[in-house]
């Protein structure tokens, strides 16, 4: 049965059917992803009123990819006062987040206490705020340097206040391209068993992956056929985000970035092989608003949120550094034919801007 043939009879896509994908032409392939992203969300495209924060950017790890982390080619580091993350949020509050997204260093001289102590503070003052905090790789650095397991790390966010995990540190599974690209930081599978066992506490996550850089199809495939097995296991995965990788002021060396026409055959290939994880997501900050919104003909159907301040990609050169404001998230999307969902962090509907 050839690769069309199988998309056609709705059966589950393999390794090799994923590489093949890769070689159909942009329409088909298109035609396949948008055909099932519209029979599960017909015009919707959804997003959230949320606000990113990054509290500080001191990191033992040394990503080559990274321009974000003070170890790196950022000469101001920073560690943000729980004070001052509290009083952001009074503000962001003010524009009706319903989520806060935090994602940060590898700070060994802030202590679990400052981790753990800013959930529980921004819960007190924020009840209803959706907490979606700390990647896989955060969770493995706390757990080595407490020389805690990844359970009780785990059991410590959840009484402490958080309710989902983002999908970051999972850049490439391929062993091979990990070392060279991130050496040293949480490995594919313990990222993979972190998320597990978040999954079994009843909890949701998402799952990143971080392309256009030295890897290539096969990698991608292998890391999307990872997650559906995961997914297959524990159900817990709401969201696929890939993330495209941003250029400027870091070690990696790429002589050659992906063309719009390769970014939107792996949003649409993501849609067919990840038929278990429900929502894919075109994260703006990293393809542009502009590619984000043709991505939604193109399988994905999210497009995160208005995020307000994002230091990790507009770091290495993204457009995100100040969000964007919800007038303008809403125009756009209409304008490209689709409706506005406005979601909560776990996909129910809150308003829908017909
Ligand atoms: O894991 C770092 C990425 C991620 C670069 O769960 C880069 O909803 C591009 O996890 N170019 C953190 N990307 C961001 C993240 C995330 C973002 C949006 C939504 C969600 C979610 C999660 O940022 C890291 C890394 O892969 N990153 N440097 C770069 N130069």
């Amino acid at each position: 049965m050839n690769i069309l043939e199988k998309l056609e009879s709705g059966q589950r896509v393999d390794y090799d059917d994923g590489l093949a994908l890769y070689e159909l032409d942009l329409f088909t392939l298109g035609k396949y992803a948008n055909k099932k992203r519209k029979s599960l969300y017909k015009d919707k495209a959804f997003f959230n009123i949320n606000r990113h924060i990054n509290p500080t950017n001191i990191c033992k790890d040394i990503c080559k990819f990274c321009a974000f982390s003070a170890n790196r080619k950022n000469p101001n580091p920073y560690t943000m006062a729980h004070e001052e993350i509290l009083n952001t949020l009074d503000e962001s509050v003010k524009h009706n987040i319903t989520e806060v997204h935090i994602v940060s260093a590898h700070n060994k001289n802030a202590g679990l206490d400052w981790y753990m102590g800013i959930f529980s503070k921004i819960k007190d003052r924020f009840p209803s705020l959706h907490v979606k905090a700390l990647t896989a790789a955060e969770i493995n650095f706390l757990a080595q340097t407490n020389d805690k397991s990844y359970e009780q790390i785990i059991d410590m966010m959840i009484e402490a206040g958080v309710d989902s995990l983002p999908g970051g540190g999972a850049e490439i599974f391929d062993e091979e391209v990990r070392e060279y690209i991130c050496k040293g930081k949480v490995s594919s599978k313990q990222w993979l068993q972190i998320h597990k066992i978040w999954h079994k506490k009843g909890k949701k996550s998402n799952a990143t992956m971080l392309f256009g850089h030295v890897e290539k199809r096969e990698h991608r495939i292998d890391h999307m056929l990872r997650l559906r097995d995961l997914q297959d296991e524990t159900g817990g995965l709401n969201a696929f985000i890939p993330l495209v990788y941003q250029r400027n002021n870091n070690y990696l060396k790429v002589e050659d970035f992906l063309s719009s026409v390769e970014i939107l055959k792996t949003y649409a290939i993501s849609r067919l092989v990840l038929d278990n994880i429900p929502h894919i997501k075109a994260y703006w900050a990293t393809s542009t608003i502009n590619l984000a919104l043709v991505a939604q003909e193109f399988g994905a159907d999210d497009l995160d949120g208005t995020i307000e301040k994002e230091s990790v990609q507009s770091a290495a050169g993204a457009k995100s550094a100040g969000g964007l404001k919800l007038k303008d998230f809403l125009d756009l999307i209409q304008t490209s034919g689709f409706v506005p969902v406005q979601r909560d962090s776990l996909y129910n509907e809150l308003k829908i801007y017909k």
